[in-house]
């Protein structure tokens, strides 16, 4: 079978690698700048990390940190504590650059400000020999369009003087710490020298399997993954609507399709939210806006869900003067206290705007544009829940003790993670998404 391969390995010799790799810049100290930093520091390289938030370099150089992420403080405090990890706002000459900065999305296209001023602040320290690594989600042929050439501005040639690779990180938040160490790695070099040099450092702690490519196809590697869950997830809601007509349980039909051994649902829910699914398959759209259609509209099923949750809402408190609902979760998904696209955002937003007074709880997150409650305040008096995120703390909540709280027990579950026939027990009326 042919592949674009150019070779695979899980581990190549350490030591012909040359000293000077030792010294790594991190451009971006968020969710995947940060944990690669503090792994780099732990294996005995000298990191600095760089962030333009003078706070979050702050926090670094306190060995703290400024994220949740199970594990994370731990190592970041034990790469401070080792002295190979510092933090500061702008780089310095090192071997190798590590570009980890956030490609937000702008009108639909991606916006690639971040990936241009940090390419830009590595060309005054860029040396011969050294590395440059792009981790960040970006569209096909950004590596090669975009940073090589600003990269060339120093008068070194891409591939010739420099190594230039993009090695897409592919961690699910939640847990990255594991991840990065245990995922295959994709490699796309600028040219196979490129893609030779970057495995040489992701080879000292990836344990999965390193496969080398070109920069473009890793590209694009990286967005057809987050693609095709995107298009699995809309697959799901789109049956979920279906079932709701139906008067059919779509977790039922998901469960026992799933029994088919290459069958492989994921699951309905309010909407995807995060900085990576909701917003890669855009990057693709941009390049193919004429022939991206399944994708387009896997987007758009996907964006449609936060609504639809908002309908069923509208239809429980229907005829309840000023109602007030209590929206549980905001975080994009369970366990995490990142809000990015939340589906949370549209959800409060339109309820609001068809006048319910929204309460809002979330055991994770500190910083919300609307004001945070603890649950008892957000349960009080409430006509509604509407659980938004599945977090574990959510599945214990005793409904007896929340139905007391409230002035009419309802719940709509958008997650399908809790026991209807429990809360029904406790003069609960509930409904679940795709549940008829
Ligand atoms: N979601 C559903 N139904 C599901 C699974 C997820 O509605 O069955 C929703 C979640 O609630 C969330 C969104 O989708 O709102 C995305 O969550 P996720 O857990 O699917 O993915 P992310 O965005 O946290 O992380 C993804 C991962 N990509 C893949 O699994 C292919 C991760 O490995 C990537 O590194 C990450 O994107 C990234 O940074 O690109």
């Amino acid at each position: 079978m042919s592949s674009p391969t150019l070779s695979s390995s899980s581990s190549p010799p350490l030591s012909s690698s040359p000293a000077p790799l030792r010294k790594i810049c991190v451009l971006g100290l968020g969710y995947i700048g940060l944990p690669t930093a503090a792994v780099l520091a732990t294996q005995g390289y000298s990191v600095v990390g760089i962030d333009v938030k003078h706070s979050v370099v702050d926090t670094v150089n306190n060995g703290k940190i400024h994220i949740e992420e199970p594990g994370l403080q731990t190592l970041v405090q034990a790469a401070y504590k080792s002295g190979n990890l510092r933090a500061q706002s702008s780089p310095e000459a090192a071997a190798v650059f590590i570009i980890a900065v956030p490609t937000p999305l702008r009108d639909k296209k991606a916006d690639l400000t971040a990936v241009e001023s940090a390419t830009k602040s590595i060309v005054p320290y860029l040396a011969e020999g050294n590395l440059v690594i792009l981790e960040s989600t970006v569209p096909p042929k950004t590596t090669e369009e975009l940073v090589a050439p600003i990269l060339q501005q120093s008068g070194l040639k891409a591939g010739k003087d420099f190594y230039l690779a993009h090695c897409p990180e592919r961690v699910l938040p939640g847990n990255i710490l594991r991840e990065i160490i245990e995922n295959d790695r994709i490699i796309g070099g600028i040219n196979p020298e490129s893609a030779g040099k970057a495995e040489e450092l992701y080879g000292e702690f990836v344990a999965g399997k390193i496969y080398l490519t070109d920069a473009t196809t890793a590209e694009l590697v990286k967005l057809s993954e987050n693609t095709f869950r995107d298009v699995n997830i809309a697959l799901a809601n789109e049956l979920a609507t279906i079932c709701e007509k139906l008067r059919v349980d779509v977790w039922d039909v998901i469960e026992l399709a799933n029994h088919h051994p290459r069958v492989s649902f994921l699951k309905p829910g309010p909407g995807v939210g995060g900085h990576c699914i909701s917003i890669d398959p855009w990057f693709i759209v941009e390049k193919a806006s004429q022939t991206a259609n399944l994708i387009r509209l896997s987007r758009e099923i996907n964006d449609e869900q936060p609504h639809v949750v908002v309908r069923m809402a509208k239809e429980m408190v229907q005829g309840t003067a000023d109602p007030k609902v209590t929206v549980l979760g905001v975080a994009y998904k369970a366990n995490v206290d990142d809000t990015r696209e939340s589906p949370a955002i549209p959800i409060i937003q339109e309820l609001e705007a068809a006048g319910c007074e929204v309460r809002i709880a979330d055991p994770h997150v500190q910083r919300f544009p609307w004001k945070l409650s603890q649950a008892q305040e957000a349960f009080s008096k409430s006509d509604l829940v509407v659980l938004v995120t599945n977090h574990a703390e959510f599945a214990t909540l005793d409904p007896a003790e929340v139905g007391k709280l409230m002035r009419c027990r309802q719940l709509l579950d958008t997650r399908g993670q809790l026991d209807l026939d429990e809360w029904r027990q406790a003069g609960f009326s509930c409904r679940r998404l795709g549940s008829g």
